[in-house]
């Protein structure tokens, strides 16, 4: 395929504004797709992201349009997935932006365009749901067309729905998106004409256990073909090109085999690699032959490393599933490269992970995947942000950093405590503007300043700490704006602040999972919060229960689970006085056993709902 003749691009936008409803329609104009498969949102293949009706992941495919190959990435809209938007954006030349005319430009409208600028994408504005009874059509152009600095004229009106102007998008791409060769990747004429030695960007990969790490990639110069060999440049790894090819449509049943990919394309190399941990998003393939001439080919500029904020333990249930979890871990971190772990041990739990994440929806879909696709059982502890400490040890001031409540230090060495704090913007219609100054006020943050969006809509800039944040904010101002207001925020840095560690004993022991980090102002409600969830969701044991939440020794609450005595001789008729002593002898010992090991099996959901107070 000749580079004039290719078109890579993006569909990205606010969650919901019908990024994956567009790409149907596109693999329906393009006759990508077997009428008969056609579902919605069709791309979205996880069984998760059919459940909750979002993408979680970049999904690129390849789709034919008259002379012309176009390769279409869909990206998640959700703010916890922000690094697979970064990801497809480095690997494409174009993007479309979506906006839904009911709900005009949100947050992660303008956090992802601030994305594309940085790659100097080419942008094709789209409003979308113009089928919509309650679309506000003239104004969201007028908002898309000032945001962007382009004419009115410029900005296509579809339906992803029904399909109505679709094709104008498909026209727009051919005619707007420069050509690999004239993008951003290509190099300067005069050396491209030269000598083109292979460079392909990873963006993305997955595990399978008979072809190895598959590398989802971009081309950027020179071609590759099947069985050669090849060389990862940041990992030092060599590999061989064991299969590879375009992406079609349906991606598991998709993968179409080809002899070569070459420069502009964007496909999959099976690498062989079984070791997960070697392959990461953003390395340079080159072929083998030339890595000894590594100081002349440079390596393409990768990615800025993701990095997470909030970080929760997670445990195998089973304490013989470590080794699983671990390898589980790797493999899921192929997929989802904004995951980060470490393994640390705990003593009421045993060994397991500390793991970074972008946000709390990104540790219920690694918990969820992991869980389903690794069949594993996860203890995941309460989730944290990371906090600093300045401790005093003798006579210098040193800073730690911690990333949960159980690397907590002894209270007499901690001289300061600092959070991180955020700056998020809110954009919501002006009339909600005093109920959602409530919630922020909430915060304890500081206020910074209120923008005109448009004539009915306002920007409000807020500080806040990011635990605040972390603590469900998201649902909060949703909820207050019947959904119409929408949050984005970035870390500001560190600001001191008094925190505690808060611990949470359950029949008179600690449970290392519940332990969090919390204010000082707040510990009191925060304490009583959780004893009263925990005595909601923990089934009564044959003995009384205390759920105590502790700091530094104090219980600052409590709450009791009645004892359920359990009938162990019920199912024992007539006098065979010597079994039933027996029984309950036995249920005598295992009540203290429970008692002493201190185990009221305290189940994941449990974690979860607590968490989640
Ligand atoms: N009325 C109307 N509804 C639409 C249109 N396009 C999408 N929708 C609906 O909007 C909802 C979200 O659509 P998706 O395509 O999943 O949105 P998305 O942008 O891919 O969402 P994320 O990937 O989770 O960010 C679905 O219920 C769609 O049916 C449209 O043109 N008109
Ligand atoms: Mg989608």
């Amino acid at each position: 395929m000749e580079q004039k003749n290719i078109r890579n691009f993006a569909i990205f936008a606010h969650i919901d504004h019908g990024k994956s409803t567009l790409a149907d329609r596109l693999l329906e104009l393009t006759g990508s797709i077997d009428k008969k498969k056609m579902k919605e949102q069709f791309l979205d293949s996880m069984d998760l992201e059919r459940e909750r009706g979002i993408t979680i992941k970049l999904k690129p495919v390849r789709m034919k349009y008259k002379e012309y190959v176009l390769n279409l990435v869909d990206t998640p809209g959700h703010v916890d997935f922000s690094y697979e938007v970064s990801r497809s954006l480095v690997a494409v030349e174009g993007a479309v932006l979506l906006v839904d005319a009911t709900q005009g430009i949100q947050a992660q409208t303008l956090a992802n365009l601030e994305l594309a600028k940085k790659q100097n994408l080419k942008i094709i504005p789209v409003v979308n749901k113009i089928d919509s009874p309650i679309a506000k059509i003239e104004e969201s152009v007028e908002e898309l067309a000032s945001l962007l600095g382009v004419e009115k004229q410029e900005v296509l009106k579809i339906s992803a729905k029904t399909g109505m102007n679709v094709e104008q998008v498909l026209e727009a791409i051919i005619e707007k998106v420069p050509s690999p060769s004239e993008g951003k990747l290509s190099l300067p004429r005069e050396v491209s004409l030269a000598y083109l030695p292979l460079r392909a960007l990873i963006f993305d990969s997955e595990f399978d256990s008979f072809k190895g790490v598959i590398a989802f990639v971009r081309v950027v110069d020179g071609e590759i073909f099947n069985g050669e060999k090849i060389h990862l440049m940041a990992a030092d790894a060599s590999a061989e090109a064991k299969e590879l090819g375009y992406l079609f449509a349906d991606r598991r049943a998709g993968f179409a085999k080809q002899p070569k990919l070459s420069a502009g394309e964007i496909g999959y190399i099976a690498t062989g690699i079984k070791e997960p941990g070697k392959v990461r998003a953003g390395d340079t393939i080159v072929k083998s032959e030339i890595r000894n001439l590594k100081s002349e080919i440079k390596a393409l500029p990768g990615y800025e490393e993701p990095r997470p904020m909030v970080f929760a333990s997670l445990y195998p249930e089973n304490p013989d599933d470590f080794d699983t979890l671990k390898v589980a871990l790797s493999k899921l971190k192929l997929n989802d490269p904004a995951l980060v772990f470490e393994p640390e041990t705990k003593e009421a739990l045993g060994r397991g992970f500390n793991c970074g994440f972008l946000g709390t929806l990104h540790i219920e879909i690694v918990s969820e995947r992991l869980e389903r696709e690794y069949g594993l059982s996860l203890v995941i502890s309460t989730p944290s942000v990371v906090y600093k400490i300045i401790s005093a040890s003798g006579g210098d001031n040193k800073e730690i950093l911690i990333y949960s409540a159980s690397g907590w230090p002894d209270a007499s060495l901690i001289k300061q405590t600092q959070e991180p704090w955020v700056q998020l913007e809110v954009i919501a219609p002006s009339i909600q503007i005093g109920k959602l100054m409530e919630v922020l006020q909430q915060l304890k943050g500081n206020y910074v300043d209120t923008k005109y969006l448009t004539q009915e809509r306002m920007i409000v800039v807020f500080e806040a700490p990011l635990r605040a944040i972390v603590a469900n904010l998201y649902d909060k101002i949703k909820t207050v704006s019947q959904g119409y207001a929408s949050m984005n925020y970035k870390v500001i840095g560190f600001k001191p602040g008094k925190l505690v560690k808060m611990e949470v004993w359950v029949a008179g022991h600690k449970e290392e999972a519940f332990s969090r980090i919390v204010a000082e102002s707040e510990a009191y409600s925060e304490g009583k919060k959780i004893v009263e969830k925990l005595k909601d969701v923990l089934e009564a044991q044959q003995f009384s229960v205390a759920l105590q939440a502790v700091i530094g020794g104090k219980v600052i609450a409590r709450e009791t689970i009645k004892a359920r005595r359990k009938d162990v001789t019920g199912y024992l008729y007539g006098g065979d006085i010597t079994r039933k002593r027996k029984l309950l002898e036995k249920q005598k010992k295992g009540k203290k056993l429970m008692k002493e090991k201190g185990r009221v099996n305290v189940p994941t959901k449990a974690f979860l709902e607590v968490f989640r107070a």
